[in-house]
């Protein structure tokens, strides 16, 4: 069977830039064995302090951080890093070729309930015209992403990843410790019947966006004229990797609980990498109004909000929104 390294330089991916990605799987191996020890490699648990976005860090959230960090920052072609779980930017090597962003663990909140949990990256070309620690070394559109992947620690330790040609998926070989691949093409059916979006915001969402969520649960009655499913992980690498699997939509969209911040999700390590990998297997990804990966990038952590998944049914929603 295939690994990655060998496909993805297949794919066209330069050996500079297979390393980036060689640390970064390394590094989440690492996280993969902790998770699969649970309570007994005592990860479980929260610390006492708070990330940049004010969110408590599980003790986890802070070991993978950590465990991701070191591994890119011994890589030298890794200028700089960019992190949930870090304020500013970290310095790596000067000379390196490329910058990489990630969310070392998405899912915090199924942690402690051994739900799906998994890690966010994205790789950038590194800007030789600013600093390295430069928070304009981040500031690229989602379309210059050279590399885009999570890997989902669920049932199975999986790796889903592009580097510019088809959404691959490699699953984790217990003996051998190499990710093989699995799917060599994933492929988002166009039309779907099931939708993702955390319902208990309803009472803060746009009338359109509600106008869109009540017409698919009123199903074969009402205009859509057939029933649909709604599946909600609480972690967004469970929920887009059942898009890329079987089809769906996935939403996160903006709401007015909180006017300093109308959006959940971050455009950088979560919106930008699945909007790419979602494409590259055949699907659409929006904010509400534009395609994500054409978002202008203001802030590090910049939110925004998300509709991703089956191409048609991401044309509907948008349609409802216009
Ligand atoms: P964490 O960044 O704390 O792991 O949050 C996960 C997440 O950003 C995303 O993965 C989920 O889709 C979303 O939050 C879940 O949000 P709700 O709290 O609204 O269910």
């Amino acid at each position: 069977m295939q690994r990655v390294i060998q496909t993805l330089q297949n794919d066209g991916a330069k050996p500079e830039l297979t390393t980036v990605i060689h640390t970064l799987l390394d590094a989440s191996k690492e996280i993969a064995a902790l998770v699969n020890h649970g309570a007994l490699a005592g990860i479980l648990g929260s610390t006492t302090d708070e990330n940049i976005q004010g969110e408590t860090q599980k003790k986890l959230d802070v070991i993978a951080n950590q465990l991701m960090k070191d591994a890119l920052l011994n890589n030298i072609q890794v200028r700089a890093i960019a992190s949930e779980e870090e304020d500013d930017v970290v310095a790596g090597n000067k000379n390196g070729a490329y910058i990489v962003a990630f969310d070392p663990l998405d899912g915090s909140s199924n942690i402690d309930i051994n739900g799906q949990i998994g890690t966010i990256f994205t790789i950038y070309k590194a800007r030789k015209d600013v600093a390295a620690d430069s928070e304009l070394q981040f500031r690229q559109h989602g379309s210059q992403q050279v590399c885009a992947g999570y890997v989902l620690y669920g049932a199975s330790t999986l790796l889903v990843i592009t580097t510019g040609g088809p959404t691959r998926c490699f699953t984790l070989d217990a003996k051998s410790k190499h990710f093989l691949l699995t799917t060599a093409e994933l492929q988002i059916p166009t039309d779907t019947q099931e939708f993702s979006v955390n319902m208990a915001n309803q009472r803060f969402w746009s009338a359109p966006f509600k106008r869109y969520i009540d017409d698919l649960i009123i199903g074969e009655v009402g205009v859509r004229a057939k029933r649909f499913n709604m599946r909600w992980n609480a972690a967004m690498v469970g929920d887009v990797h059942r898009v890329l699997i079987r089809g769906g939509i996935f939403m996160y969209p903006s709401d007015n609980r909180n006017a300093q911040q109308p959006a959940k999700l971050r455009l950088l390590y979560e919106a930008n990498p699945m909007a790419m990998l979602v494409e590259h297997a055949g699907g659409k990804a929006f904010n509400e109004t534009q395609r994500i990966l054409d978002i202008e990038p203001e802030t590090l952590h910049q939110r925004v909000a998300v509709i991703m998944g089956s191409a048609n049914e991401v044309d509907t929603c948008l349609k409802y929104l216009k």
